[in-house]
């Protein structure tokens, strides 16, 4: 039975966290709003009932529905056997794929520095300052992290030759800050060796490569998180 995957259709957002993971470990999954459209998941996530998802992405999988990126990602890498096999070692993978999850909050809040509800162009002062903060401290921070976290099995992947499921969301962060900051990223390079490593070893997982050359990888764009405004790169 596929999983039902539900996110908005036009962003890589959260959701491209879950597609990366089921595309590279292939997860039979269909997502729905992109085969439907984006009312659909709107009047889907209000039919549900209960403990119900606070927001996307969510899935459906049988009876089991659940939200938050990071809890779907390790229940998905349970379920498919793509775990470490050993508890304490998956544990460290959720803690990393929630570290990954604040991180990315970070990365929103950026364009974003007083609230969602507004446009940036509404809070384009604040998202200044906070740009130079986060690329001068938060950046470093949290990737000086990850990049230990690899480091200490050796690499490329953070289990050493295993990929999981943490491996394949730091690609899409680096991906998206390469997007997101060009010049930063730039001057930055070698700071974080083994991340660019992974960088480069996750889009050689066959099935993801594919899917990477795919018109199905949607494009970066600034409706999404990871979004790109000049002013808020290095100049
Ligand atoms: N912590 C959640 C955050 C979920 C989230 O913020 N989803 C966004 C889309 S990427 C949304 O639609 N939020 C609606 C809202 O916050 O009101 C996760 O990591 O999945």
């Amino acid at each position: 039975m596929s999983v039902e995957l539900w996110y908005w259709p036009d962003i890589p957002g959260r959701g491209e966290f879950i597609r990366l993971f089921c595309e590279a470990f292939e997860v039979d999954y269909t997502d729905m709003a992109r085969e439907q459209d984006a009312d659909a998941l709107v009047e889907h996530i209000h039919g549900l009932e209960g403990m119900r998802p606070f927001a996307p992405p969510y899935i459906v999988d049988g009876e089991v529905v659940i939200g938050q990126t990071a809890l779907i990602l390790q229940y998905l890498s349970e379920k498919e056997g793509q775990g470490s096999g050993e508890m304490e070692i998956d544990l460290q993978l959720l803690q990393l794929q929630m570290d990954i999850a604040d991180f990315v909050e970070e990365v929103h809040s950026v364009h974003h520095p007083i609230a969602s509800e507004l446009f940036y162009a509404d809070q384009m002062e604040a998202a200044f300052d906070r740009a130079q903060n986060f690329r001068a401290n938060r950046i470093p921070k949290y990737l000086i992290h990850f990049d230990n976290a690899i480091a200490a099995n050796g690499g490329p992947f953070s289990l050493g030759q295993q990929p999981s499921h943490v491996d394949t969301s730091l690609f899409q962060v680096m991906e998206g800050l390469d997007y997101m900051f060009p010049n930063y990223m730039k001057t930055m390079q070698g700071h974080w060796p083994h991340l660019e490593g992974l960088q480069g070893a996750v889009p050689e997982i066959d099935s993801l490569a594919e899917y990477l050359a795919s018109e199905r990888r949607i494009e970066f764009n600034e409706d999404g998180i990871f979004r790109h405004y000049e002013e808020l790169d290095e100049q």
